[in-house]
């Protein structure tokens, strides 16, 4: 009798475990990928994310977080999730005008005044917008995050002005907009994906680059790099984008969990680049780098007048000062 009670006890916990197992296979597992380390601004950003999803679908959704490009870096990622081979990435939207062309215009040099605007417009009706114009080819983009204001770094002169940058081989981002503005300060320019940047300053292959402070602090760009000049010559936006057949796929409340994540995920991304931003200098001083803090901004945006002329045709004078126009 004693024994026949035990057993079933044990019957009850087996199928309990059973019960709780099933339950664990209901949830389903996404990816989400970063091209830069953990430690940093879009590593914050997507790690609120997973958390900001588990919490909000009660665990049914778990985001499996890859940084350093362990998936590839952003073109293959932003790849992979228009074919639905991955969920979910979050990149710069370096090579984003190659999949969808009217985000260019985001990437044009001195757009923004700062930060704030950037956020403003990005977070305001443009912005939101544009969001929509991702859907079309095959993405769901949940929410605008940062990748910060972008300063230049060389392994050979300190950059005061335009003239400086003559003749230096720098490595762009795959998009087209950075490497016409680029040709106009005179470099030469070399696109390259990210996870192959590191290994190019080292060896010699290009003499710089360009990111912002958190960028090449988590990519530990002063190993490899002696100038950094504060050229603040473009803000770069980053983006969530998901799969639109597995956003399709979500009910109702589960969309809104998503978008809601993205969302804090961005929050706390941007707050670690303003910290990035008001440390970076003296880390980046400490570690060895030769820093110029006042760059004459006029002398890089008068450089640039002709390419300029040459955006405004392609994407109109009156989207462009729309943009500039946002308080
Ligand atoms: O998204 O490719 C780049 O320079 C990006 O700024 C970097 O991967 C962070």
């Amino acid at each position: 009798m004693q024994l026949t009670r035990r057993l079933s006890t044990v019957f009850l916990a087996a199928a309990a475990a059973a019960g709780f197992m099933s339950a664990a296979q209901a949830q389903t597992t996404m990816r989400i990928s970063i091209s830069v380390a953990q430690n940093s601004h879009q590593g914050v950003a997507i790690d609120t994310f997973a958390r900001e999803v588990e919490k909000r679908t009660a665990g049914r959704y778990k985001i499996q977080t890859f940084y350093s490009g362990a998936l590839g870096g952003e073109r293959e990622s932003i790849e992979a999730v228009q074919l639905g081979t991955q969920e979910l990435t979050f990149t710069s939207t370096g090579p984003v005008p190659n999949f969808v062309p009217s985000a260019r215009i985001l990437d044009i040099p001195f757009l923004f005044r700062d930060k704030a605007h950037a956020r403003a417009v990005l977070d305001g009706q443009i912005g939101q917008d544009m969001l929509k114009e991702f859907e079309p080819k095959g993405f769901k983009a949940l929410a605008w995050g940062e990748n910060g204001v972008r300063h230049m770094t060389n392994s050979k002169r300190s950059v005061n002005a335009p003239d400086d940058l003559k003749g230096l081989k720098m490595r762009t981002m795959e998009n087209p907009v950075h490497v016409a503005a680029y040709k106009g300060f005179g470099i030469v320019t070399t696109p390259m994906a990210f996870p192959e940047v590191f290994t190019a300053l080292q060896q010699g292959t290009v003499d710089g680059q360009e990111n912002p402070l958190s960028v090449i602090m988590a990519a530990k760009f002063d190993q490899v790099q002696k100038h950094l000049s504060l050229t603040g010559h473009v803000y770069s936006p980053a983006i969530f984008l998901m799969s639109k057949g597995a956003f399709d796929k979500l009910s109702a409340a589960d969309k809104t969990a998503f978008l809601e994540a993205a969302k804090e995920g961005a929050k706390v991304g941007r707050a670690r680049v303003d910290e990035d931003d008001s440390k970076g200098v003296a880390e980046l001083r400490s570690k060895g780098m030769t820093v110029i803090e006042n760059v004459d901004k006029s002398k890089f945006i008068a450089a640039l007048a002709p390419v300029n002329a040459e955006f405004e045709k392609q994407f109109g004078k009156a989207n462009i000062d729309k943009i500039r126009a946002v308080k």
